[in-house]
């Protein structure tokens, strides 16, 4: 890449190369782009066609990027309100100075008269923001409690959590040679024969260390494509193969795959006895789950199980993209586990084009949960459900979401005062199952502050104090895919211009730190940070990636062969066992089966025949779309000109018998709450299954409560019970529920 990542221009505009991750909303993609600032302001942003990974690809979201910065909307100074009048518009500028302040004295004295543990972190997922909260609780206001809220805490942590217990080692990444600056000439690397895509649509996606058009780049080159998806998808309508699966039905399939490949001797036999821990319990297990049998449950049919698992077991090699569907399915933890025993099985694992496991060193990030050696054990056992549920909170440094939302209901096992609400926006249909219940909640909180760039429904609702945030545009930082558990590089993100008073996550931590807890926060400013984040064993500080643009580390297969997965470097896995665990020692200890099993969703047409008479369709919910990151995006012309309303996709027969037309705006309801959405046709639906978007408020209308922006007419997380979670305390029914639809009356 080029070394000079600031151009000047004669006229006194210039140029700043950068990566792209948050805010706006991104996964940590990375991408790389160009931004040009004339007259103070960002007036273009186009992709750089040097930057390995993305090579000049961008979407609509960072080609709007200028839209979103200088934004009317944009809020660019501290505020603060008197809480008596949340939900109304009736805010004062203050400075940073008195925001500090006030914060120090609300912590302070929450700290002295409750202790720390009555103050609660939220963060959503996966922005700058998510390497930053742990910090912000632990080693800055000083409690236990870091809460993500989504039920069953349905996001990329049930997959993580899996892989510690399953394999012991990083994020399984589908290896797309990112690690690499030849990228696909990489003399070690292999080009995957088939990527198994289950439940990920990544083009729209980019999913935490993915980018997603390696895919397409990959097909160029002849890797084909198999799509698991009850929807088709872009990719799906490109694959050789699509499964469409009636939602929530993922593990019976799974294991009937597993049926198949090891009673047609498909497996890789050298790497099961080696490597793998459990193998004729799996075999006796998946026998009761035949291709004929799963196909009743699935809707697949039987003869297409049998051919792609055969396919799949053949490839050499073969990859595997898991993504949402699986954490969003109190039946996860079971899928999860059968998915990484088929590409164990298969000899899929840390070898060239197959799934990559991360190394078990990151580049940096050590502040991320380290920090809460800050805390002292006696607080640390007061985190909020980590004891009921050790199966989550061992894999996770937070409380455990649902258990959260009950003590703030509650007041057990303590009453919680203060909330921060880092990078969630959660009573819009986001991060939270029963948005509605948590706002009454947290309306209980008696000081609030939130950081965020817009005013959005939880800042209006529930903020006393609102602290401006800066976009990546305008600060210094380091992209870390997949947050370090499988570090496939490092993107240097640089500041190009100031807007406002705004501040990034690390500048607004670093001064809070110095005030709260000085001798965790050494640092005087981001650039002191990174410096020190950085491992030294990169040789390189943060002025290095800057101009660099990127690092990529390179990589390492066979692990397990050169003990470099283990931290006690014997060769294997890092699990109890030293092997894969087929069968789980950890979960049978839990009071989890130790094998995986398939259990129907909780609603379902099977599992709950009368409601279904009620409520006949199958409910997904929340699959990405280009024009926005989750509740994001929304007031951004460019993109809400590309998908004006929250959509429902319906088949159009079905839609025929409701009387629902293509563009109508309709009623998704079901037992727990309603929904409005507009309805589009779409043949490729199965008769029975809608899918609903998520994320929906409206910028454009009255903010003041009760409407808070119409958070609650396109609130799709309504339908989404509380607690309806898995034995281990993982996933949540968010893509598989039922409803019934009817043509809105208004
Ligand atoms: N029905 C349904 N619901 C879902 C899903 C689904 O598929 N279906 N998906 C779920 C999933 S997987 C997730 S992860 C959650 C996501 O939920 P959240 O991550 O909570 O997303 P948002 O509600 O959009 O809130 C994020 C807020 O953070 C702000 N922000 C953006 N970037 C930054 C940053 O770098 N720093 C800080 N401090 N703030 C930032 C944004 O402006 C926004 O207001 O939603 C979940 N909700
Ligand atoms: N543009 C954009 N990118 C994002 C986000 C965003 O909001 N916008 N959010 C980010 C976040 S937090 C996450 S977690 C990732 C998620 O990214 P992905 O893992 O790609 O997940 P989704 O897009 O939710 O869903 C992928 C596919 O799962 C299918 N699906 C629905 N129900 C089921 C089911 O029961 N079984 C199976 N097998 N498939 C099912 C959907 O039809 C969809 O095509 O995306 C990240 N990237
Ligand atoms: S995936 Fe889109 S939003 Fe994310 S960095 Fe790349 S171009 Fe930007
Ligand atoms: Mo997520």
């Amino acid at each position: 890449m080029e070394k000079e990542w600031k151009k000047q221009c004669k006229d006194g505009s210039y140029t700043v190369r950068t990566c792209g991750w948050s805010p706006p909303g991104d996964h940590p993609a990375g991408c790389g782009m160009k931004l040009h600032i004339k007259d103070g302001k960002l007036v273009k942003v186009e992709g750089d066609p040097e930057h390995p990974i993305s090579q000049g690809r961008l979407c609509v979201r960072c080609l709007s990027l200028p839209e979103y910065v200088h934004h009317p909307d944009r809020i660019i100074y501290p505020m603060k309100r008197d809480p008596k009048d949340r939900g109304k518009d009736k805010w004062q500028r203050i400075t940073w100075d008195e925001a500090w302040d006030l914060i120090v004295e609300k912590v302070n004295g929450f700290k002295k008269n409750y202790g720390a543990e009555s103050i609660v972190v939220f963060g959503g997922t996966g922005r700058e923001a998510c390497l930053y909260y742990y910090p912000l609780g632990f080693a800055a206001l000083g409690t236990p409690n870091v809460c993500y809220p989504q039920s069953g805490w349905s996001c990329y942590g049930p997959r993580c959590a899996i892989t510690d217990y399953i394999l012991g080692a990083g994020y399984p990444e589908i290896d797309f040679a990112g690690y690499f600056p030849d990228r696909y000439d990489h003399p070690g690397w292999k080009l995957p024969e088939y990527i198994m895509l289950w439940g990920k649509e990544p083009l729209k996606s980019n999913p935490d260390g993915f980018y997603g058009h390696s895919i397409i780049d990959m097909m160029k080159r002849g890797t084909k494509i198999i799509s698991v998806d009850p929807r088709m998808s872009w990719l799906g309508s490109r694959s050789e193969y699509l499964l469409q699966l009636r939602p929530g039905t993922d593990t019976a399939l799974a294991l009937a795959m597993l049926n198949v490949i090891i009673n047609e001797d498909l497996y890789d036999h050298e790497f099961v006895e080696k490597w793998c821990y459990g193998f004729e319990q799996l075999k006796e297990r998946v026998q009761q789950y035949p291709p004929d049998k799963v196909a009743e449950i699935t809707g697949v049919p039987a003869e297409k199980i049998i051919e792609v698992s055969r396919v799949f077991a053949k490839a050499k090699p073969a990859s595997l993209g898991w993504g949402l569907a699986i954490d969003q399915n109190p039946n996860g933890v079971q899928l999860g586990h059968a998915l990484l025993s088929i590409m164990a099985i298969t000899g899929n694992i840390d070898v060239p084009g197959g799934i990559t496991l991360g190394m078990p060193a990151a580049l940096m990030g050590k502040w991320r949960v380290e920090t809460r050696g800050e805390l002292t054990e006696e607080l640390w056992d007061k985190r909020i459900g980590a004891k009921e549920w050790p199966a989550l909170s061992t894999a996770l440094a937070t409380t455990h979401p649902d258990e959260t939302l009950d003590t703030l209901e509650t007041d057990k096992p303590y009453k919680l005062r203060m909330g921060w609400f880092n990078s969630s926006n959660f009573i819009t249909p986001t991060c939270s199952a029963a948005p509605d219940r948590w706002y009454k909640a947290l309306l209980k909180l008696e000081f609030n502050v939130v950081q965020d760039l817009f005013m959005t429904p939880t800042a209006m609702g529930l903020a006393d104090l609102f602290l401006p945030l800066s976009s990546f545009a305008e600060h210094d930082g380091v992209v870390l895919t997949h947050y370090g558990r499988n570090a496939i590089f490092l993107g240097g993100m640089n500041k190009a211009l100031q807007v406002g008073e705004c501040k990034s996550d690390v500048e607004m931590m670093i001064e809070l730190g110095k005030r709260l807890n000085p001798s965790a926060w050494p640092w005087n400013n981001a650039e002191e940070f990174f410096d020190d984040q950085l491992k030294p064993e990169l040789g390189i500080n943060f002025d290095d990636l800057r101009h660099e643009g990127l690092y990529q580390p390179n990589y390492e297969y066979r692990k397990y062969e050169k003990g470099l997965l283990r931290y006690d470097g014997e060769p294997g896995f890092n699990t109890v066992t030293g092997k894969v665990e087929l069968c789980s020692t950890l979960f049978e200890e839990w009071g989890e089966d130790p094998l995986p099993y398939y259990k129907e969703p909780p609603f379902s047409p099977v599992s709950t025949p009368e409601l279904a008479k009620e409520y006949p369709l199958v409910l997904t919910t929340g699959a990405r779309t280009f024009t926005s990151f989750h509740s994001e995006h929304r007031q951004v012309k460019s993109c809400r000109d590309i998908t004006p309303d929250p959509i429902m996709e319906i088949n159009p027969e079905t839609a025929a018998k409701l009387g629902i037309k293509d563009g109508d705006w309709v009623v998704i309801e079901n037992q727990f709450g309603k929904c409005k959405e507009r309805a589009q046709l779409v043949p490729t639906m199965k008769p029975n299954v809608v899918h609903a978007a998520h994320g929906w408020w409206y910028p454009e209308k009255e903010a003041e409560a009760p409407s808070l922006f119409g958070v609650w007419e396109s609130n799709i997380n309504t339908l989404i019970p509380h607690k309806t979670i898995g034995k281990l305390g993982f996933g949540a029914p968010f893509k598989s529920i039922l409803c019934k639809v009817y043509k809105a009356n208004d």
